[in-house]
């Protein structure tokens, strides 16, 4: 007998704190239970109770080419039969270094991890190391995984959740970690020369996908990209979101910035556990075994991760797959807007390429501190409505939303009218 969501989740919640194995996947921020998803195709997801939903999590924007691909799914497989790993060298790690130093303009030298929170992690061993300074500078609402220096005014779950710092991050950690207003140079400035010659790194998402979305003010990035030139700070663009979303080369790319290292994620791996942090080559080679700073993982550049994500590199390389992407996303965002206006529901919308956010926020979203004036009660009702009406958005305001090259115009079109029947029913 096929157990449902409700069964499956009290099984889990019985081995697994929460239920789940992360946070912002227990829908306690729209006040539901999970849906347990049995398997997914394309734009689709189908739950253990034989709902199918269209989907716009895309495994927190990882499946820009949707859920089990054909290539994908045939790439794994080829590689599953060749063996599941190796912990030695294997020439995808080579193809897989070189595409990216190949597409991302700021990547001379990479290194495979698996997991956004490894290569964030390390991309700040390394400049700390590099500049032989303690201190880095977030910024309010940006997320970059859960190590324990990342964690204070985080975005995503610990956003979700208003979790400030969390238990556990010892004072000293926190107190390496400064925290800035995201598009407020000011801000930045001020910590620089109150913590002269002593900051490592400034660490930014580019296009911000952690609180919602926020896009760069003009001049912002430029701005941090002199501020650290000026003082020797290494700049981390984390395009663990933005690598390959908002184009082949990430935002550093669309915008023309370069930083000293960037890490990325989610579409590098295709759906399967990969992520990387790549820059200068007289950053990287301070990586042991050239260089002193040490680190490792068992699973870095995994076979199987690598062939799921090359495969996916190589669908976004062919011709046209961005400008068809966003062209049909631009769309669609604005379409979400005009029907939000029709309905006379204040609501905001953020969205670069094809990466957005429905904010029910009284005025712009610009930071943390507009974000959270967001209305999350309002949120968790619209969610509920357009879940009942078969569309997966994120279980949180304080995430993204992601058009794949695979949403079709049906897609499309199905969840705008189910957009405007779910405001309909806030009015
Ligand atoms: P992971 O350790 O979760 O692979 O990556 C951490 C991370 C780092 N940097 C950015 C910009 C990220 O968005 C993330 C992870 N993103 C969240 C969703 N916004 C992951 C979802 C989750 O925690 O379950």
């Amino acid at each position: 007998m096929q157990k449902t969501s409700t069964d499956l989740f009290a099984q889990a919640q019985q081995f697994i704190p929460g239920g789940v194995n992360s946070p912002v996947r227990a829908f306690r921020s729209v006040g539901l239970d999970p849906r347990y998803i049995d398997r997914a195709r394309g734009s689709r997801l189908l739950d253990v109770d034989g709902r199918e939903y269209i989907d716009f999590v895309c495994s927190w924007g990882a499946l820009i080419a949707g859920h089990a691909h054909p290539q994908v799914v045939e790439a794994i497989k080829a590689a599953a039969e060749r063996g599941t790993s190796f912990g030695a060298c294997c020439e995808l790690e080579v193809r897989m270094a070189e595409m990216l130093a190949g597409m991302v303009p700021g990547i001379e030298k990479v290194r495979m991890v698996s997991s956004g929170t490894e290569a964030t992690m390390s991309a700040v061993r390394l400049a700390r190391a590099y500049t032989s300074r303690e201190k880095i500078i977030k910024f309010s609402g940006c997320y970059h995984g859960h190590a324990d220096g990342f964690l204070s005014k985080a975005g995503s779950g610990a956003m979700t959740y208003g979790i400030p710092g969390t238990p556990g991050v010892t004072r000293a950690a926190a107190a390496d970690t400064l925290v800035a207003a995201y598009n407020n140079p000011d801000d930045v400035r001020r910590l620089v020369s109150d913590n002269l010659d002593q900051v490592a790194a400034v660490i930014v998402e580019p296009v911000a996908g952690n609180m919602g979305v926020v896009l760069p003010a003009e001049d912002f990035l430029q701005g941090l990209r002199s501020l650290c030139d000026r003082h020797g700070i290494v700049l981390i663009f984390d395009e663990i979101i933005t690598g390959f979303r908002l184009g082949p080369g990430g935002a550093q790319k669309r915008f023309g910035i370069m930083p000293d290292l960037t890490t990325l994620g989610k579409i590098i791996g295709g759906g399967l556990p990969a992520a990387a942090f790549g820059g200068k080559s007289d950053i990287m080679d301070m990586l042991a075994p050239v260089g002193p700073v040490y680190q490792a993982g068992t699973l870095s550049g995994n076979p199987l991760a690598l062939s799921a994500g090359l495969a996916t590199l190589e669908l976004v390389r062919e011709p046209g797959f961005y400008q068809r992407l966003d062209a049909r996303a631009d769309i669609f965002f604005k379409e979400l807007l005009n029907i939000g206006k029709e309905t006379g529901i204040s609501a905001v919308l953020n969205s670069m390429a094809s990466m957005g956010c429905l904010f029910f926020a009284p005025g712009p979203v610009c930071d943390y501190g507009t974000a959270v004036l967001a209305d999350t009660a309002r949120y968790a009702v619209y969610f509920k409505a357009m879940l009942d009406r078969g569309i997966y958005l994120a279980p949180s305001q304080f995430e993204a939303m992601f058009v794949s090259a695979v949403h079709s115009d049906e897609d499309l079109s199905k969840t705008l009218e189910a957009h405007r029947e779910a405001l309909r029913g806030l009015s």
